[in-house]
């Protein structure tokens, strides 16, 4: 289902053993070496969703190789099969195998949002490729709200997004302003291994080589 030009949503993209498997290598890196934790930004605030990075860690706003802002580590490497699973994602989504062959996605954004957690409208620019972000949604449904690239008003659309469902953002809605106003409580994926709260894992190409 294209949403807007280059943005596509593929529900139930993830079988269950995907869903899994993601869900188990989650688990691991939110145990270190850099704990998942909520991030805390420059002005204060702290995000309501709890986050840990693999390949490289981002801190607002920028991205470091090792995590200065919780506890000076180095994150997790960026695993080969996870590349493989956003390149199948890439080619599911555009139907373009050979565009999807030279995606080598460096780093995976996790994020767990509990029952109350929320994502303000915001553009995820701090990545100096244009290459597409791949999103994968397992546990909680929730709201999330896709606006445009131009400004960080309306128009924009609310898509449910499910446990398994794929969500691919390049082109034009690479920079579209998005958010995740709400979850939906006691919509879990307990067959996932996720009983509550929604896990969102994001790959992209940091554009900052090795
Ligand atoms: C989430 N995460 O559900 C979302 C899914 C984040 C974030 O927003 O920054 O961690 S990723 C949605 C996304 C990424 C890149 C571009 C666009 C949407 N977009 O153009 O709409 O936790
Ligand atoms: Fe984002």
């Amino acid at each position: 289902v294209e949403v807007a030009p280059g943005a596509v949503h593929l529900p139930g993209w993830l079988s269950p053993e995907r869903r899994r498997e993601l869900v188990t290598a989650c688990r691991e890196w939110a145990r270190g070496p850099v704990p998942i934790r909520h991030t805390v930004l420059p002005g204060g605030g702290v995000m309501s969703v709890r986050s840990v990075c693999v390949g490289w860690h981002w801190q607002p706003y920028r991205y470091t190789r090792v995590a200065s802002d919780v506890n000076g580590l180095p994150v997790a490497p960026f695993p080969e099969w996870l590349g493989a699973l956003g390149r199948a994602a890439l080619a599911a989504a555009y139907g373009d195998a050979d565009a999807a062959a030279s995606y080598s996605p460096d780093t995976a954004l996790i994020n767990f949002y509990d029952g109350a957690a929320k994502m303000g409208l915001h553009q995820d620019k701090d990545e100096r490729s244009p290459a597409p972000v791949v999103s994968f949604s397992i546990g909680d449904s929730c709201v999330f709200r896709f606006g445009n690239a131009e400004h960080r008003g309306r128009p924009y659309t609310d898509v449910e997004l499910v446990s398994g469902d794929l969500f691919v953002f390049g082109g034009p809605s690479r920079f579209a302003y998005h958010g995740v106003p709400k979850v939906v409580p006691g919509t879990g994926d307990p067959e996932a291994g996720l009983a509550r709260g929604r896990l969102n894992i994001t790959l992209r190409e940091t554009g900052l080589g090795t």
